[in-house]
């Protein structure tokens, strides 16, 4: 009897083995990273109408495929933004005249939003360099970790919004800590962006509404309900909308700041920001210049590549950043009345950089170079070069026409080459 439990326990160990490799094959099936897996797919053209007669325009483009394609992708994926009036004003929390060693200046806006006794509020971090012409054209993008962690700048306002506890960062209790200050600097080469005659502007993402899924109680989205409603509906924004929103709101107060030039704003974003960048440009064409930098599924990647991260896995992971609509599509993609290209084909005839990284395979960079390269019959209607490049261009070889592109080698991330990239860019289009 006794040594039937050494053969018991083997067979447990056999049991649980078989479980998880169960459980991880279900994951591997889940993410395609083999090129000849792909499935076969048809996108659909972004020249064509609805009603199957061709776009030969830029007027029919303007006026009617483009709200066509922008009112699916509201509806579909990223939600319409609600239509109500809120209480909108802005504070000067503090200004310098000598940041970053005398080279810029420093302000910090605080965008006030209410609605009744509702309340919440984002701080805009901008830096100008003080030598360059005014008004000076400036990027802006949202960060993950808070203002304060863009650079070492001791003066930089922290957040009172909620903040992902870490221990690394002493963050307890989800309040933002002094410890992270600087963090992410690798990511934000202020000094240099300042050197090239741009500006920088910031906005903590959780200001606008905080990345975890409450059911939409916190953050902006409870300002818009309307009588009853508890949740966004099905076809309404959920935090990328909502993030998208916040870019706009900034692009607003730089409409009333002389000193910025609000013709010649870039919208930036990294990974699930990109996909925010990407959706700002999409829904505020006063945005001058748009950068995708590795935004993946739900961003620049085509959805029906299913290579990588798929509708379904960013869906389940993430139930909070596209609309309620959007989870019909879940491995569904072939049901998509749109792909990420028409989203990229929303940014004509304004500049569009993608980029990706070799090692992000996650994000599909193949998947990110297709939309830029389906979007340019798009841009050929306004007489301009989409992407120019029939093949996916080598790394760190940059193509660079009105539609832009590169992957450099390395992981996910936003780095000093992808910056370069990116102000050269912005040289060539809005210098
Ligand atoms: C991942 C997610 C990606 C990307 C990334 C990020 O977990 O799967 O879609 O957005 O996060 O934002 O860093």
């Amino acid at each position: 009897m006794k040594n039937q439990y050494p053969f018991l326990a083997f067979l447990i160990a056999i049991f649980l083995f078989a479980e998880c490799s169960v459980k991880n094959t279900e994951k591997a099936i889940k993410a395609n990273h083999d090129e000849s897996k792909v499935p076969s797919y048809t996108l659909p053209n972004p020249l064509t109408m609805s009603d199957g007669s061709n776009v030969t325009t830029t007027e029919d483009w303007v006026n009617k495929r483009r709200p066509e394609i922008l009112a699916l992708f509201e509806s579909e994926m990223y939600g319409k933004f609600p239509e109500r009036y809120i209480e909108i004003t802005y504070e000067l929390l503090g200004e310098s005249q000598e940041a970053m060693s005398g080279l810029a200046t420093r302000k910090e806006i605080r965008v006030h939003f209410a609605n009744g006794g509702q309340k919440s509020q984002m701080d805009i971090l901008i830096y100008l360099p003080k030598d360059a012409p005014q008004p000076v054209p400036v990027f802006l993008g949202l960060n993950f970790n808070g203002n304060h962690t863009i650079s070492n700048d001791p003066w930089i306002t922290i957040t009172d919004s909620w903040a992902r506890n870490s221990k690394g960062s002493n963050i307890n209790n989800n309040l933002a800590s002094e410890a992270p200050r600087g963090s992410s600097a690798k990511r934000w080469p202020v000094g240099d962006i300042l050197k090239r005659g741009y500006g920088l502007a910031t906005i903590y993402y959780g200001d606008i509404d905080p990345d975890y899924h409450d059911g939409f109680q916190n953050g902006i989205h409870p300002l818009f309900y309307k009588n009853e409603q508890t949740k966004p509906y099905p076809g309404e924004w959920g935090s990328i909308g909502a993030w998208a929103w916040g870019l706009s709101r900034a692009m607003d107060y730089f409409e009333q700041d002389k000193e910025i030039d609000k013709q010649r704003i870039a919208v930036i974003g990294h990974s699930r920001l990109g996909k925010t960048s990407l959706w700002a440009g999409a829904t505020d064409q006063r945005f001058a210049l748009v950068i995708s930098n590795d935004s993946g599924c739900g961003g620049a990647a085509l959805s029906r590549r299913k290579f990588g991260e798929t509708v379904a896995v960013i869906n389940t992971a993430f139930p909070h950043w596209f609309c309620g609509n959007f989870k019909k599509y879940n491995d569904n993609e072939s049901s998509l009345p749109l792909d990420q290209h028409m989203l990229i084909a929303l940014m004509a005839p304004r500049p569009v950089y993608i980029a990706s990284a070799q090692e992000d395979e996650w994000a599909d960079p193949k998947g990110e170079f297709l939309s830029g390269k389906n979007a340019s019959s798009v841009y050929n209607l306004f007489g301009l070069e989409g992407m120019p490049a029939d093949k996916m261009p080598a790394v760190n070889q940059p193509v660079m026409g009105t539609i832009a592109y590169h992957m450099r080698t390395g992981s996910h991330g936003l780095t000093p080459y992808d910056w370069e990239q990116y102000m050269y860019f912005a040289d060539k289009h809005m210098k």
